[in-house]
């Protein structure tokens, strides 16, 4: 039988004639062989994802001069992309599938209405006063609230406030775009429809009885504020003194599955002092602090995370994070590409 090292070093491009090259070229056709390695590495995939660290007190005062740089009416978005080097900035995209975005928005100012194929969240930094309208919800913005804009979905943000306010944007642009997939459509701002969401879906373990009418809404919850985020990780902490990992996800109320297609989100929180090793898992992660400081060690890479910074880290990767305080708890956001991988059949958990 023939062993494996046999096959290890493969043809070369240059092994091959010019003219033959040349030929190939000219038919569209390429060898396989040369690029066999790069396209299906042994035992762990390449990732261009590099660990990457967006420390908020460099970032903000960089956002906040786009502010008095750019007016809104020529942003229509006023966004600082959270890129990862290891991609090309230009490729603006956090990990293969996640986009980050930092927005600002000013008193008074509007984000006009569009809607388009890439779902997007938006993690509230800070301020107040500041609301997305989304398929007709107007989800007021407050610290650490998680609000949806799942694809299709119509939506505009307005500011009513008196200070700039920020939001973490996390799409899944880079592979809807990928995919050729990606577009956007403009619209007239929209009225608020009394009566849904948040109000309906907004208590834990109960939604409401569908007996006379079937909601057929893909998306029957849009804002998730974080009160309630924390209030269930604070319960699980005190009522699970020996749970490792004290963490919840953010679900669809209706099914209980994932509340959108192809990023999960979750929300982590580290006891005072804890140190939490998350498994090496397929899906590239990115990790933002709500409240609290935590290192974060992602194999030789390790970060300091203060509140408001936002890190990403490669997937097939273990990720330790620890808390900074012996005497409070840490609060952590979290996105991931989990839910893709699990619809691809290639999630996996190396433990
Ligand atoms: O707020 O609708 O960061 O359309 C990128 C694209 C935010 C938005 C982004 C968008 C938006």
């Amino acid at each position: 039988m023939q062993s494996h090292d046999r096959f290890d070093t493969l043809g070369r491009l240059e092994d091959l004639p010019q003219d033959y090259r040349d030929n190939l070229t000219q038919q569209n056709l390429v060898p396989l062989w040369p690029s066999l390695r790069a396209v299906l590495p042994p035992e762990v995939p390449a990732r261009k994802t590099q660990p990457t660290h967006w420390p908020y007190a460099t970032l903000r005062p960089l956002l906040i001069q786009a502010g008095e740089l750019t007016p809104i009416e020529k942003a229509e978005r006023r966004v600082l992309v959270l890129a990862n080097p290891g991609h090309g900035l230009e490729k603006m995209q956090a990990s293969a599938a996640m986009y980050l975005g930092m927005q600002l928005l000013l008193p008074g100012e509007l984000a006009p209405a569009h809607r388009h194929t890439p779902n997007a969240i938006r993690m509230v930094v800070e301020g107040e006063g500041a609301w997305t309208l989304v398929d007709g919800e107007k989800c007021p913005m407050s610290r650490g609230d998680l609000i949806l804009t799942p694809t299709g979905l119509w939506h505009e943000h307005g500011h009513d406030g008196d200070q700039p306010v920020v939001w973490l944007d996390v799409l899944d642009l880079p592979l809807v775009y990928y995919t050729e997939t990606s577009y956007h459509l403009e619209g007239p701002s929209q009225s608020v429809k009394q009566g849904e969401g948040v109000n309906a879906f907004g208590r834990g373990g109960v939604t409401p009885t569908t007996v006379f009418e079937r909601s057929n809404k893909a998306y029957p919850m849009l804002r998730y504020p974080w009160a309630e985020a924390r209030a269930a990780l604070v319960s699980i902490a005190d009522n699970e003194p020996d749970a490792e990992c004290v963490q919840v996800t953010y679900v669809n109320p209706v099914t209980g599955g994932d509340v959108q297609n192809i990023l999960g989100f979750y929300a982590l929180m580290l006891r005072p002092g804890q140190s939490l090793r998350l498994p090496a898992r397929s899906p590239a992660q990115v990790f933002h602090q709500i409240e609290g400081s935590a290192d974060v060690q992602i194999e030789a890479t390790s970060f300091t995370l203060a509140e408001a910074d936002t890190c990403c880290a490669p997937g097939y990767t273990a990720v330790t994070l620890k808390n900074r305080s012996a005497s409070e708890p840490a609060f952590i956001f979290v996105a991931d590409e989990a839910p893709l991988h699990r619809k691809l059949g290639v999630y996996e958990n190396r433990g």
